[in-house]
């Protein structure tokens, strides 16, 4: 029997791609050049599925001018706004995720965010490497403590959840928005917020765990920074055209903030070169899920829902429509 033909956009870990080339014809990118829009849809031809990261768009302009073998496109990310959903829906081809698998990794990267912006970790990096460390004294690079804060996570899914239990070890006291309140079970002792402004307004550090829609967009601008308390953190492993950059530079350059921890900028990799000047922002080049472990089982997710569709005539487990 033919394997079905896979087009993967980007240079994938090497278990994945020994997975892919031995259950597909894969066209791999050795390169891993992004390709452009006309690129995808050229590159597409004759292939049943397609294997991209969130670095390609997919418009409703290429999905209308997909081939029409193209059966499913299954993105190795938990986030899909890269994706027109309706797009793909309308035509037919069947859009997946990969949810669960890098939940942890991501909550220990926005803790290493909260502690590197409460500790001063770039400030203190840069004096000891720039040779600028003449010796200990009682009031050198102050930061705050954890235990007591408030923690507010904007987005309880399962990433806020694993943030918040993470935060519980550290003391913290937990407050949470999201569009519903979760279960008893699930909020463990956290305190729901019905409005984004209401859980602004409580929290000492807040972190940003929400998707990228529409709704969310430059959410947080300078009206709802100026809810924080003062001497605030703020730090963001989802994505980064959630914060109106100019406002929380501004937030961070006048000590209404105290500290930004950023994984995630808007028009990655070309951040807001102003952050670069702040030494109360602990910036990270979106390395969220960056673990060997994590990378794999994000592979390995996105080719289960190619096999369940293009193997085993099955429902993908992670459709998105
Ligand atoms: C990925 C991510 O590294 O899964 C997501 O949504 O943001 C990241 O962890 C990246 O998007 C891979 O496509």
């Amino acid at each position: 029997m033919r394997k079905p033909t896979i087009l993967v956009t980007r240079r994938m870990p090497p278990a994945v791609e020994a997975r892919l080339k031995r259950d597909y014809d894969a066209r791999l990118n050795p390169d891993d050049r992004i390709y452009s829009s006309e690129e995808l849809i050229a590159k597409a031809a004759g292939a049943d599925g397609m294997l991209i990261c969130s670095s390609d768009k997919i418009t409703p302009e290429v999905v209308a001018h997909l081939p029409e073998s193209v059966k499913i496109i299954a993105t190795f990310s938990v986030g899909y706004e890269h994706i027109d959903v309706m797009a793909c829906e309308a035509r037919g081809v069947i859009a997946t995720n990969t949810p669960g698998v890098l939940t942890d990794a991501t909550a220990d990267i926005a803790f290493l965010l909260i502690l590197a912006a409460a500790r001063r970790a770039y400030e203190a990096q840069t004096m000891l490497r720039q040779g600028q460390w003449t010796g200990w004294h009682t009031t050198m690079l102050l930061g705050i403590d954890l235990a007591g804060k408030r923690l507010g996570i904007f987005g309880m899914g399962r990433i806020g959840q694993a943030v918040a239990r993470r935060a519980l070890g550290f003391g913290m006291e937990i407050h949470y928005h999201n569009r519903s309140r979760l279960p008893q079970e699930l909020e463990a002792g956290a305190t729901y917020h019905p409005t984004l402004e209401s859980l602004l307004q409580v929290s000492d550090v807040l972190s940003i765990n929400a998707p990228s829609t529409p709704e969310t967009r430059n959410i947080l601008n300078a009206e709802r920074i100026a809810l924080l308390p003062d001497g605030a953190i703020v730090v963001n492993t989802a994505r980064g055209d959630m914060v109106d950059d100019a406002a929380l530079i501004g937030a961070l350059r006048s000590g209404k903030l105290r500290a930004a921890g950023l994984d995630v900028f808007a028009g990655e990799p070309n951040l807001n070169k102003e952050y670069l000047s702040l030494p109360n922002a602990y910036l990270l080049p979106h390395i969220g899920s960056a673990t060997i472990e994590t990378r794999d089982r994000m592979g390995f997710t996105a080719l289960d829902n190619l096999d369940a569709v293009l193997l085993h005539g099955r429902p993908a487990p992670n459709r998105l429509w």
